[in-house]
């Protein structure tokens, strides 16, 4: 059997792009949360581990606006904004970290395993790469049911060296599964920098390997990661085949809230600081004058508003109930 369109012509028509200031209103609802959920984690409000997506907000955001409400997304340990930006609701999510019982999973995910089924969200993942099987899994049987619907999968450029994503991305080949492989390559993993854990820097230039057409992006450009976010996903609805797409970019925070970094060097986080995705696009605005200074003021000052109305409700609400134990979770 032949792969149906392994590079093929474009799909997408540019001009159907969403507005950029969508994408910027998407990446300050995502930098609002994260940076509240940072300082409520440090005063010890929030239980459990977190890790921040700060400074990675474009890929979320120009991958999520790229999905219909009916798609499916699997994420990584690192999921607040890709959850955000696929439309979750903001108090059920601030809940779900708060270990409330108003929580999108009733307090019992947390962080690491925030789910929700309704807009196709399979969960957060503690397991480094299991994103991928699970999108090849919602993505084949999307096709078998003649559903349209298109699986995408985060996962970092740490998970890459995984058995799970050779075997992924080869299943995903070999049924023409509608999978986009959304590789968030922010330059470490854990504390080591992934340079020194392959002789292929490009994530990218493995999809060869497997027969699957992929590109590699600016992460922290929106607009070119949702343009090619959009041509991957439409691709896929097309029945054209499974997808991977490489984003550059850089968590300006540390591997977990509590992570002093000194792995980092003072230059490089110097100048990824100066590619902040949010003032990228705010620049690009003005430019444009597509907003003025004060409106995009305005943008993420409703967010943060947004974000401190979820945590008033997250603290009012209630523990879950300890009768509740097992249930919704699997237990033997
Ligand atoms: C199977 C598995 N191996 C190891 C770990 C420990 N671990 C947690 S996060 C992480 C690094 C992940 O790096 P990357 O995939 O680049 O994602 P990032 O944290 O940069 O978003 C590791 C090794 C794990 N959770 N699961
Ligand atoms: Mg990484």
């Amino acid at each position: 059997m032949s792969h149906p369109d392994p590079s093929g012509a474009p799909v997408v028509d540019p001009a159907a792009s969403a507005p950029l200031e969508s994408l910027f209103a998407s990446m300050a609802l995502i930098r609002a949360f994260e940076t509240r959920v940072a300082e409520l984690y440090r005063d010890g409000e929030i239980p459990g581990f977190v890790h921040t997506s700060l400074g990675q907000e474009a890929v979320a955001a120009g991958v999520g606006l790229a999905l219909r409400p009916d798609d499916y997304l699997a994420t990584t340990h690192r999921g607040h904004g890709h959850c955000l930006a696929k439309g979750v609701d903001v108090d059920g999510m601030m809940a779900e970290l708060f270990a409330k019982a108003t929580g999108l999973c009733r307090g019992k995910g947390g962080s690491m395993h925030v789910a929700d089924p309704r807009l196709g969200v399979l969960g957060a993942n503690a397991i480094v790469g299991a994103s991928m099987p699970l999108a090849v899994g919602a993505g084949l049987s999307s096709k078998l049911r003649r559903q349209d619907r298109v699986a995408v999968a985060f996962f970092g450029e740490g998970a890459v060296n995984q058995g799970m994503f050779h075997e992924a991305m080869n299943l995903a080949a070999i049924w023409d599964a509608p999978v986009v492989f959304v590789c968030e390559n922010n330059v470490y993993a854990e504390f080591t920098d992934s340079r020194t854990m392959s002789r292929v820097p490009r994530v990218a230039d493995r999809a060869a390997a497997y027969g699957i057409a992929a590109s590699t992006v600016d992460g922290n450009d929106v607009e070119a990661v949702h343009a090619a976010a959009q041509e991957a996903v439409e691709r896929c609805r097309v029945a054209r085949g499974p997808f991977l797409l490489e984003a550059e970019t850089y968590r300006s925070h540390g591997h977990y809230e509590g992570d002093a970094q000194p792995y980092k060097p003072a230059e490089e986080s110097d100048a990824w600081g100066a590619l902040d995705p949010l003032s990228i696009a705010e620049g690009r605005l003005l430019e444009r004058g597509a907003g003025s200074a004060q409106r995009l003021a305005a943008v993420r000052s409703r967010a943060r508003e947004r974000v401190e109305a979820a945590v008033e409700r997250a603290r009012a609400a209630p523990p879950p109930a300890p009768e509740e134990a097992y249930e919704h979770v699997f237990h033997g």
